[in-house]
């Protein structure tokens, strides 16, 4: 039987999927906005249709539109990709409700994963290390609040639940602030996700960021495909990822594989999934799970083979799917660097016209971009271009061919964060694995 997939994204990703699918040969709908109908993976497409103005929420936000073109186009499955309606419960349970099988896991689970106290308290009864804290609704005595967070001990970070990825979070140092702290939090929650709840964590003032792959295939099967440390970030926003997470407590690390491949078989996850860490002093906590692909799962696919669009896609579409453990090996390690049109000292975003490019390959390197000479950069979007992945038998083989990877890129006509990634992958604290999620902040911007 012949598939054809609706593509609810654009950029990197979209192309990204684009790829797969002609692989498995399945046809392809592409969806644009107004300023995108020029994007890479539309001349690749099977058909195309505009969603709309280039505002997001008139476009790749735009459940009806993206719905309709679904039915026009009489498509099996929509994949939604990464941000936007990748993680939206709604969306999810309306594409299965209309006939389009959504491409990840079941609306009950996203929501879920979603609402940040429920996630932890779910992953919590399968072994899963979480950070110490608080979950339940916090008292109105304000001497009760105080003795919780006394037992949790200073200093406490506050969290809103519907929350995520750094968005509505306070650390607390002392008590004189606690009373103050919890009702600004809770009243910037309400007014930002329309939620006012939020719990207590202990505070883990400098982890490394660690995650997991998981995939399943919704029937009771599932298997890992190891970790990513994902701690160079800024604001959030991960500049640099790497497969696998070295340096970690090999029995503590192990200990929480299995716990995650056990949830996922328990709840009968299907697709890909990720479940993100705090690491420190040899300890996992888990702080959310991500119910979609993510940015950077190529360094994953690098140093395992595991083409995890694929899995996603195959397994949505019931194609047969085995998924064996010990079928799964890793090989080296993978580094993906990622290309932001943005300047490299302010990190503003730079829209504008590519007038000239060229792009870095080789031995080991893997290049996952949308952009082409003559491609214009709009402000609508994010302002990912470009991620250069290198693979290599070592974490320092893999820093040097990066290096030469990055000599050999050049975009012009527009600023990108490409001096700042070798700045970084120049650095001591980089090269030696020394750094943690505010090495960037403190060491690059003073
Ligand atoms: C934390 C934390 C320290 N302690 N939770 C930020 C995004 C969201 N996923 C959770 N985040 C954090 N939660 C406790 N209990 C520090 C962060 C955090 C962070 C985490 C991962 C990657 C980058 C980060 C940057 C700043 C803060």
């Amino acid at each position: 039987m012949a598939f054809k997939i609706l593509i609810a994204n654009r950029g990197e990703i979209a192309l990204r999927a684009l790829r797969a699918c002609r692989e498995l040969g399945i046809k392809t709908v592409g969806v644009y906005s107004d300023v995108d109908k020029d994007l890479k993976h539309l001349k690749f497409a099977d058909e195309t249709v505009c969603i709309g103005p280039a505002s997001p929420a008139e476009s790749y936000l735009n459940i009806p539109s993206i719905l309709s073109a679904a039915e026009l186009t009489e498509v099996d499955a929509i994949y939604p990709g990464y941000g936007f309606l990748s993680e939206n419960y709604e969306f999810a349970d309306q594409c299965n409700k209309s006939g389009f099988k959504f491409i990840g896991p079941n609306s009950e689970t996203i929501q879920k994963m979603g609402d940040k106290i429920t996630a932890k308290n779910y992953v919590k009864k399968y072994n899963i290390p979480i950070v110490p804290g608080f979950s339940d609704d916090i008292p109105d005595d304000e001497s009760k609040v105080k003795d919780i967070v006394n037992e949790i001990g200073y200093p406490v970070i506050l969290k809103a639940t519907a929350g995520g990825g750094g968005r509505g979070m306070r650390v607390v140092v002392n008590e004189e602030d606690l009373i103050n702290l919890i009702e600004i939090t809770k009243k910037e929650a309400l007014n930002s996700f329309g939620n006012e709840k939020i719990y207590i964590e202990k505070y883990i003032q400098n982890p490394r960021h660690i995650e997991i792959q998981i995939i399943g295939d919704g029937k009771g099967d599932a298997i890992h495909l190891g970790t990513r440390d994902c701690s160079v970030q800024r604001r959030h926003q991960k500049i640099i990822e790497e497969a696998p997470a070295i340096n970690l407590n090999m029995q503590n690390l192990n200990k929480t594989l299995e716990a995650c491949v056990n949830l996922c078989k328990e709840i009968k996850y299907e697709g890909a999934g990720t479940l993100e860490f705090l690491y420190e002093n040899n300890e996992f906590y888990f702080i959310e799970m991500n119910t979609r692909i993510q940015v950077e799962h190529p360094v994953t696919e690098m140093i395992t083979g595991f083409d995890i669009v694929k899995a996603q896609i195959k397994i949505a579409l019931g194609i047969n799917y085995d998924l064996e453990q010990s079928k799964v090996n890793f090989k080296g390690h993978a580094i993906e660097c990622r290309i932001n049109a943005e300047d490299p000292e302010t990190f503003q975003p730079c829209p504008g016209l590519i007038t000239k490019m060229h792009t870095a390959g080789g031995f080991g390197i893997r290049y996952d971009s949308h952009i082409y000479s003559g491609y214009n950069v709009t402000p609508y979007y994010d302002s990912l271009l470009a991620k250069i992945i290198t693979q290599a038998n070592s974490r320092g083989s893999s820093i040097k061919r990066m290096l030469s990877a990055l000599d050999e890129f050049f975009v012009e006509g527009i600023k990108t964060n490409q001096p700042l990634h070798q700045k970084i992958l120049n650095d001591d604290v980089y090269i030696n694995n020394m750094h943690t999620i505010n090495y960037l902040e403190n060491e690059f911007n003073k």
